[in-house]
């Protein structure tokens, strides 16, 4: 299952937007604690096409597609040195396939800001950076192990140019998911963890006096920034939809336009994060079960198999695709789609699309 790791400095509602996405009331607390343990929930991905498909079959069992959101300990200035919880930090984010970064808009003066004021693009910048050093820090420490060394490998030489190249680009104070890379190199790279090739997420915790656009700090240069580095940006009215999460989305929905505030962020967050993650999804489908399983855009049929089961890749065969549209413009008739060659065989390097249905033909 694929991990969403929240981040931000402390107290930029972090947890709050934790609670809005899994409704898993954990505690807010308006000081800065000292708590490594981060906060988990498993969320299920709203999807129609899911629930269409367990209209048609009627499984004895259904499994929506699910993410699960880590709610992290803020990140201090200085982490990457070892302050607040440091390195101990950034290894949850290291565990984490993609980032949420809550950044904190709102003002409130019962709830003391890290850096003394409220200015989002500081934030952005701060949290940004600290990244920026710990993928540095990772760099520094294998090149110096393999300076260490008489001779290189091939292999190894390589691996040391990439990371040299690698350094010079975060030394401009830019994340690694902007490098290109060719396909060989992006795999060398990936045992590394690196912070900033995760795919991320940004998030404005407003407050509920805040809807409109110039009363958030620095909106334009927010908006610059994030179309600069490719990054959505939702907003959230945290606090507001923390505490309408009790109530089902028609009641909230006709609670928030009473209030004035745009529809419910919930959703809007949890499809967002899915896009931006460059999440999709894939269906397996029969009279025992219904599911979608998520992969990261681009994987090949071989990955989608392990995804299922490690013995589906081992033993991999073909796999049996229909597109869900498909499917669905055919009646839901699996025999139909086979007539008109809407039922294909793929090989284990065919590119998965968002809304496949998968039988993977397997031997071990
Ligand atoms: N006024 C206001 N306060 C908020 C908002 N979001 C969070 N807070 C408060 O800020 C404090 C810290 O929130 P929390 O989610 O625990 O932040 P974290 O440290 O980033 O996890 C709590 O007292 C929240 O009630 C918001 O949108 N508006
Ligand atoms: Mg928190």
């Amino acid at each position: 299952m694929l991990r969403c790791g929240i981040i931000g400095l402390p107290l930029a509602g972090k947890t709050t937007i934790f609670n809005v996405i899994t409704r898993a009331g954990a505690e807010v607390k308006s000081y800065a604690g000292g708590k490594t343990d981060p906060n988990r929930a498993v969320v299920e991905v709203p999807d129609e096409r899911f629930e269409s498909l367990v209209d048609v079959y009627e499984p004895k069992k259904r499994v929506p597609a699910t993410v699960e959101f880590v709610d992290l300990a803020g990140l201090s200035k200085d982490a990457s040195k070892g302050a607040g919880l440091g390195n101990a930090f950034l290894s949850f984010v290291a565990d984490s396939d993609a980032l949420i970064h809550v950044i904190r808009c709102f003002d409130n003066p019962d709830v003391p800001h890290p850096e003394e004021s409220v200015n989002p693009v500081r934030d952005w910048e701060i949290v940004e950076m600290e990244l920026v050093f710990r993928d540095l820090g990772v760099i520094e420490n294998r090149l110096g192990r393999l300076s260490e060394k008489k001779r290189l490998q091939q292999e190894e030489q390589k691996e040391k140019e990439l990371l040299e190249r690698c350094r010079s680009h975060l030394l401009e104070e830019k994340p690694l998911r902007e490098l290109e890379l060719k396909e060989e190199e992006e795999k060398a790279l990936r045992g590394f963890s690196f912070l900033t090739f995760k795919p991320e997420l940004i998030v404005l915790n407003c407050d509920e006096t805040q809807t409109g656009e110039d009363s958030i700090p620095l909106y334009d240069r927010l908006n610059e920034l994030a179309s600069a580095r490719g990054l959505r940006v939702v907003r959230i009215f945290g606090r507001m939809e923390m505490d309408l999460v009790d109530l089902d989305t028609e009641s909230q929905r006709e609670l928030m336009e009473e209030l004035g505030i745009p529809e419910p962020g919930r959703e809007r967050l949890i499809s967002a994060a899915f896009d931006q993650l460059g999440l999709m999804c894939f269906f397996t489908v029969g009279k025992d079960e219904v599911r979608a399983w998520t992969l990261r855009e681009g994987s090949t049929a071989l990955e989608a198999a392990g995804t299922i089961h490690t013995d589906l890749a081992r033993g991999f065969i073909r796999a049996q695709v229909v597109h869900y549209d498909d499917f669905r413009r055919e009646g839901f008739s699996m025999a139909r789609c086979r007539e008109r060659g809407l039922l294909r065989l793929e090989g284990r390097d065919y590119v998965v699309t968002d809304g496949d249905i998968l039988e993977i033909r397997f031997n071990v």
